[in-house]
């Protein structure tokens, strides 16, 4: 493993997060802005005839940008990510979600609340279960609204006290075009935009198998099993919950096989 990678993982583990710099190209960035901004619109006009985007805390957030355009598709299995991904989850893992989240200046967001992404789940996990790829599509800074962080509470089993995050919360400071990794266990927030600009970011959340995804991605794909053995497992086609007790031993089946086959040709 090259040493700029083991910095960062390094640092991913103790801090609970890492600032990868220069991932997307300007070009990529003006794109991607456009692309999210008519996303969001789309899937705003299609919700809004049936529930309030405030109260469903659904506002400024596009979801699944993915099964919309071909680039979100291709960027789930961006080389210059996907080795962290690898390296912090293992060969064997899912795409939990893909979301864009716009903040506009001066308007408080859903995701300002300190959270976790596994929500309401105050454990602490070693190994690391689940990680978010953030790419920030605008600069990231105290004035653009940042994501907020709370340095190690990935290790945390409890919520820092408001006082506690007063004193050590921090904003990400990251120039456009950078993606950054956090523990999806450490504490974390929108900011506040302060500035006259809008904020993008495009969050990727990796997981073990075993959690569950944010939607059904393989309903979301029409159950079009992805050629490539790699984008089907992240899509979540070999973590399906069998149906019905023969799909269940199909399953075994195919896991027997391959044993027999491997334990053969050793
Ligand atoms: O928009 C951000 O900065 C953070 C988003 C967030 O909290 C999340 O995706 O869970």
């Amino acid at each position: 493993m090259e040493n700029k990678m083991k910095q960062h993982l390094e640092e991913l583990d103790i801090l609970g997060y890492t600032v990868i710099e220069d991932v997307l190209t300007r070009e990529e960035l003006e794109m991607v802005t456009v692309k999210i901004k008519h996303i969001y619109d789309l899937q705003r006009k299609e919700t809004e005839p049936f529930f309030d985007l405030d109260t469903t805390e659904e506002r400024n957030i596009a979801r699944a940008p993915f099964i919309y355009d071909d680039y979100f598709y291709n960027l789930l299995n961006n080389p210059k990510v996907i080795p962290y991904i690898k390296a912090l989850l293992g060969d064997y893992f899912i795409l939990q979600a893909q979301n864009g989240v716009i903040v506009e200046p001066q308007l408080v967001h859903s995701m300002s609340k300190w959270h976790r992404d596994l929500s309401h789940q105050n454990f602490v996990c070693d190994p690391i279960i689940a990680v978010n790829a953030f790419y920030c599509i605008t600069d990231f800074n105290a004035q653009t609204g940042a994501t907020m962080l709370v340095p190690h509470s990935h290790k945390t089993k409890y919520q820092p006290t408001s006082e506690y995050i007063e004193k050590y919360g921090i904003s990400v400071n990251a120039p456009a075009g950078s993606v950054f990794l956090f523990n999806t266990m450490m504490f974390h927030r929108t900011g506040s935009n302060v500035s006259n600009g809008l904020r993008i970011g495009l969050s990727h959340m990796y997981t073990k198998y075993f959690i569950k995804q944010q939607m059904d991605i393989p309903a979301l794909l029409d159950f079009k099993v992805p050629e490539d053995p790699f984008i089907k497992m992240l899509m979540g086609f070999d973590s399906l919950v069998p149906t019905n007790i023969l799909e269940y031993r199909k399953v075994r089946y195919d896991i027997v096989k391959r044993r027999t086959q491997q334990s053969g040709s050793e």
